[in-house]
């Protein structure tokens, strides 16, 4: 073990008196040193016989003072020896270090009856010098003192000096001075040397804090306890404090300085900082340099100065650069989707220096009344909020139809505010599309009785445009798949026909040039109760008004079909506005009005085109330029101007000349059922030229072409969102086309249109050309042509082309888009995708696919038709999506993703439910489907990667459901993963 003495510093001394150098601790303190006393030492000694000093000098001639006495032959001895007076200084213990040599008794020859081998010390306290001759009997002893190493004669002869040191303390000392007295009772000693030394703890500068020169107490075991004052510049964090133990060391530092801001601790004391450096005081110890953008002009600063131009927020750290506002946000663009319009931009290019930053957006449009700009309205909603986004996108709902908006997206961080302007934006100039009516709300029973009900209903919140008609779809309860449909152009209608005390769901919804507009929630009324008086003669009239109804209505029929329409519709006998359908199990009763009709049940194949589309004078089309070849000719692009109306850009499709009739017919065919659609996602025809040659069909122009091309052209570029706006738009087409009853068989990305709002139609309309005139249609074993890849299973087997044959074809579609136009299976054969296809195997998730679009695919391919989803809910759920673009970061797994094999298609591996709303139920908590359904988590494989903080978003709040839900989740992540392991 290291003595705790290798830690004290020595204090070197040059004695001029003594010449020599003498070196102590620094921790002790000398009272007196006999060996530093230049001349006589001037202590008494009594008997003046018995102590004798000895003057002797050492090798470097410098003065030695030794006492000696050797009585040891005689008897009673009792010499004394006193020092001068010596003063305490103020310590109240001290020490006493003997170096002396003594004479072993036994080496001395006969004189071993009085000779000794100790010697005593004595002290006494005195507060003044006294007389020198004090008596015996006032010293207080100290100890006696033997000699660790006496000598012999031998030792003489050999000259060797056994020098003995010995250290003895003494205290507590309470008077000014002490006096030392060494008694010799017959010994042979020489007293080499004589130090009387106190200890003291030295001055010490520790944790900023000087403390002083403290001599130690008086007790051994006692620690002082000592204040510090803190150096120059310096403040105290706690009074700082060391304790001085009694061998003069400093322990137990507590507490400590700190330089004040603005200095730096160099070498235990504070420094100001130099210009261009600072200090805070919860920074770092020393000054710093000033951080980028700002300055310090003087010393010991405590913060730096903005440059101008630049500044720092009150939570911006000082070490922080000063930052200034962002630049305008880039490239923004807009997709308008009806009334919707989602933006998008890019963040802006200088951000200032900040990673705060934030987007808002300014909305205002044309008035109508004052053609000025004026704020949008707080009807219009910002998806997910119109300030403080984070994201460089938004959804903007709720907007006028065919309105023209400006939206400035403008940049801004934590700096921002402390500017004036100018305001950082870029704006954009959106006009909306036509959009169908909102849903209706309010729908109230009037009168009623046993067999009819009257109701109406409210215009929709926000109709976007002139409606057209209502159609009422009404049924008995729970008898759902018998259903009746009448159409009316007033806010009210009577409903007859209907049993007595019966309840009936009526559901409303609107029509405007845009298309239908949502059903209205389920609404229940109940006929009047059925009086058993009236009922016997009641029969009668019922039974006759049916009769007649019934004749009335063969007779119609009868009359359509003679007149050469297939179709047509049973125009109910109440008001002549309204029209009256039935339906059973999907399939109508009665032909509707909005019926596409069959160009084939024409004779004459003129007077179905004319019937649907507009011919129009050759002098109003001129043709710019060759776009692509089509099967009966060239397609080009041109302008259309038509009397009192401007110039527009349009395609021309012509009929190469040389056709046959069938040719021209089926040529126009496309135009006869193209004439006969009118939707914002539909290709809408212009008219056609059948008078002059060539036969052209003109049709409005999609400034992106067909949309496989465009993808591919465009590999990589779009958002999610964009991509979703798409499929969307294609769905919307198509939803339309189901409700007019046309199927479409060819539905593919190369049938579909793309115009420079990257709004998407569907187009290529034809009768028994698909089956022609598609490159990818190919022979099948039963003689059709069909494009294999795009087609449902039960289309190829057995021609069972239908709506649901489409949704197939749609999932392809949604495939194709997704992959930026990748080609369905690869280059897999025909025969390999029907084989295939028919062994349950599918596409797999194309990369970077969101999971929820991945699952509607699957969706449509599912193998029995009437479990794939109608377009009517594939448009819901799309929108649902794009209103909740988060629902669309989840992937296709990446790892379980095979670029080109094809996966098993079926619900999720190993998982025992089938459908969202089917676990919920299970578990009980149904309540939560809808919401589930808003926020997109649409399927079960979507559903397993939700967290704690997915389920608050989507709104379940309850701890108790949330454990609930969050368990089974768990239940069905292990059983997938079971199912997946090999066995
Ligand atoms: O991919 P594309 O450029 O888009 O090449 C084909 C080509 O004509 C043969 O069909 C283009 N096309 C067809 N109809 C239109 C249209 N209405 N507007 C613009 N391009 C069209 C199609």
């Amino acid at each position: 073990m290291r003595s705790r003495w290798t830690y004290v510093a020595w204090i070197c001394v040059f004695s001029l008196g003594a010449f020599r150098t003498f070196c102590i601790p620094a921790n002790e303190v000398n009272l007196l040193d006999s060996r530093s006393v230049m001349g006589d030492l001037g202590w008494v000694a009594y008997p003046k016989n018995g102590w004798e000093e000895i003057g002797e000098v050492d090798e470097n001639y410098a003065p030695i003072h030794t006492y000696q006495v050797c009585k040891v032959m005689e008897h009673n001895q009792n010499n004394w020896l006193q020092t001068n007076w010596i003063l305490t200084q103020g310590a109240q213990r001290v020490f006493l270090e003997l170096k002396f040599t003594l004479r072993d008794c036994n080496s001395l020859p006969g004189g071993l009856g009085t000779c000794k081998e100790t010697f005593n010390v004595y002290y006494y306290e005195t507060n003044d010098e006294e007389r020198r001759n004090i008596r015996e009997s006032q010293y207080s002893k100290i100890d006696t003192i033997a000699a660790d190493e006496s000598f012999t004669e031998l030792d003489l002869g050999d000259r060797v000096m056994k020098l003995n040191t010995e250290v003895r303390d003494l205290g507590p000392l309470t008077k000014k001075g002490f006096y030392l007295a060494f008694q010799d009772l017959g010994a042979c000693i020489a007293l080499v040397s004589v130090r009387v030394f106190y200890k003291k703890c030295p001055f010490v500068v520790r944790n900023l804090a000087l403390f002083p020169d403290t001599i130690t107490g008086a007790d051994s075991s006692q620690l002082l306890e000592v204040s510090g004052t803190c150096v120059n510049n310096s403040v105290a964090d706690e009074l700082p404090r060391m304790h001085c133990s009694a061998e003069g060391e400093w322990l137990v530092p507590i507490g400590r300085c700190m330089c004040q801001a603005g200095h730096e601790e160099v070498n235990g004391s504070c420094q100001v900082c130099k210009p261009g450096f600072y200090r805070s005081v919860l920074e770092s110890r020393s000054c710093s340099k000033c951080p980028p953008r700002s300055f310090s002009k003087v010393e010991a600063s405590i913060s730096c100065q903005c440059e101008q131009g630049y500044f720092r927020t009150q939570a911006d750290p000082a070490n922080m650069a000063c930052t200034r506002p962002p630049s305008a946000p880039r490239n923004a663009i807009s997709n308008v989707n009806e009334t919707s319009v989602f933006l998008e931009w890019t963040a802006p290019e200088d951000t200032g220096g900040r990673k705060d930053v934030r987007y808002n957006i300014l909305c205002s449009k044309i008035s109508t009344d004052s053609g000025h700009y004026e704020p949008c309205g707080s009807h219009v909603r910002f998806l997910p909020q119109r300030t403080g986004l984070r994201n460089t996108s938004v959804m903007v709902v709720d907007l006028l139809a065919h309105t023209n908006y400006t939206f400035e997206v403008e940049a801004m961080n934590g700096v921002s505010d402390l500017t004036g302007p100018p305001r950082q934006y870029v704006s954009l100039n959106v006009t909306t599309n036509q959009a169908a009516p909102s849903p209706i709300t309010v729908v109230k029973k009037g009168k009623t009785t046993k067999n009819s009900i009257t109701v109406s209903w409210q215009e929709p919140d926000r109709p976007n445009g002139i409606i057209l008609e209502y159609e009422i779809k009404y049924f008995e309860k729970d008898q759902e798949t018998s259903y009746t449909i009448i159409k009316s152009k007033e806010t009210e209608v009577l409903v007859d026909g209907l049993k007595p005390s019966s309840a009936y769901i009526f559901q409303i919804r609107a029509r405007t040039s845009a298309g239908y507009g949502g059903f209205s929630r389920r609404f229940e009324f109940e006929t009047s109760p059925y009086l058993a008086a009236s009922s016997e003669q009641g029969q009668v009239p019922i039974i006759a008004v049916a009769v007649t109804v019934g004749i009335i209505l063969i007779a119609l029929v009868t009359g359509f079909l003679m007149s050469g329409r297939r179709c047509g519709y049973s125009k109910a006998k109440q008001d002549p506005d309204e029209e009256k359908m039935h339906f059973h199990n999907g399939h109508i009763k009665f032909p509707s009005v909005r019926t596409y009709i069959d160009p084939h049940t024409y004779e004459d194949p003129n007077q179905a085109v004319h019937e649907f589309a507009k011919e129009i004078d050759v002098c109003c089309i001129t043709i710019e330029r060759v776009i692509g070849a089509g099967e009966f000719g060239e397609v080009c692009s041109g302008l259309l101007r038509l009397p009192g109306k401007r110039e527009i850009p349009v395609a021309i499709k012509t009929l190469k000349a040389g056709y046959t009739e069938k040719q021209r017919r089926d040529f126009l065919g496309e135009a006869s059922i193209m004439g006969q659609f009118e939707h914002p996602n539909i290709i809408h025809l212009k008219g056609v030229i059948t008078k002059s040659k060539p036969v052209m069909i003109i049709t409005e122009y999609m400034e992106n072409g067909s949309l496989d091309t465009f993808l591919k052209k465009n590999d990589g570029q779009f958002t999610v969102i964009q991509l979703v706006g798409m499929l969307r738009g294609i769905a919307s087409g198509m939803r339309y086309l189901s409700e007019m009853g046309y199927v479409h068989r060819d539905l593919a990305a190369r049938n579909i249109l793309v115009n420079s709002n990257l709004v998407c139609k569907v187009s290529d309309f034809g009768l028994s050309r698909v089956l022609e005139d598609d490159p990818e249609a190919a022979y099948t074993t039963r003689g059709g042509k069909i494009p294999i890849r795009w087609t449902a299973p039960e289309a190829i087997a057995y021609r069972k082309f239908t709506s649901a044959s489409d949704v197939w074809s749609y999932g392809i579609v949604m495939w194709e888009v997704m992959s930026y136009g990748e080609r369905p299976y690869w280059e897999m054969s025909n025969q390999d995708v029907i084989k295939a296809v028919e062994e349950n195997y599918r596409l797999p998730g194309p990369m970077d696919c969101p999971t929820a679009l991945y699952h509607l695919m699957m969706d449509c391919w599912q193998k029995d038709r009437n479990s794939r989803p109608k377009f009517e809910e594939i448009v819901s759920l799309l929108d649902k999506l794009i209103r909740n673009p988060s629902s669309l970061k989840g992937l296709v797994n990446p790892s379980n993703r095979v670029s080109n094999l094809l996966v098993e298609q079926g619900s999720p591996e190993g998982c025992v439910f089938r459908s969202v709303e089917e676990w919920l139920e299970a578990i009980k908590m149904g309540r939560y489907t809808e919401l589930f359904m808003e926020s997109g988590y649409t399927s079960l494989q979507v559903v397993t990667q939700m967290t704690l903080e997915d389920l608050r978003r989507v709104g379940v709040t309850l701890a108790g459901h949330q454990k609930k839900i969050l368990n089974s989740i768990q239940e069905m992540r292990v059983q997938m993963m079971n199912a997946t392991m090999p066995i």
